[in-house]
């Protein structure tokens, strides 16, 4: 399936270290037909950058926003601190402690401002990419059916699978 020409999702991260994880996130979309403006920003390292593109996420057509990264993971707290877009945060897997230390930095966000967050890695990128369909899907019944396509090729293709 080829991607929309507008973005409808943005898919921000920490730094390009987190790409080869957040690309699964950009694929998945792609295969239900979803644009994705992918970028690097960081909490801390471009606070105003960052603070900025949330503030224009919604003019700028985006309507779920991924945001990724690791160790002191602030940056989808502060995407979800700009804007009242769904905010689904994805752990990174950075130089220490396995990524727990992401998962609780992404999940522990104050009452008021809420992130939906996603498993630690490349099963986070997926599903975030997979939850952003589903938000995006609620109005849509073409989207919802693709979903409901990919569940049933996804329990299809594990019912086949044979061991030696
Ligand atoms: C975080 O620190 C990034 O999101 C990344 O996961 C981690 C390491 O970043 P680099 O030092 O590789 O730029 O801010």
């Amino acid at each position: 399936m080829s991607s929309e020409a507008s973005p409808r999702v943005g898919i921000v991260m920490g730094s390009k270290s987190d790409w080869d994880t957040m690309k699964h996130c950009r694929d998945m979309l792609a295969e239900f037909g979803i644009a994705a403006d992918c970028r690097v920003l960081s909490a801390h390292r471009t606070p105003h950058a960052a603070a900025e593109w949330a503030e224009t996420a919604e003019d700028r057509g985006l309507e779920v926003i991924v945001a990724a990264a690791g160790g002191a993971a602030h940056l989808a707290g502060v995407m979800a601190a700009h804007t009242v877009l769904p905010v689904l945060g994805v752990p990174m897997s950075a130089w220490s402690l396995d990524g727990l230390d992401s998962l609780l930095s992404t999940a522990q966000m104050p009452r008021g401002i809420p992130v939906g967050t996603l498993a630690i890695g490349k099963a986070g990128a997926v599903n975030a990419a997979l939850l952003a369909v589903s938000i995006l899907a609620t109005k849509e019944p073409a989207l919802r059916d693709k979903l409901k396509e990919y569940r049933k090729a996804q329990t299809e293709s594990i019912l086949e699978q044979k061991l030696d």
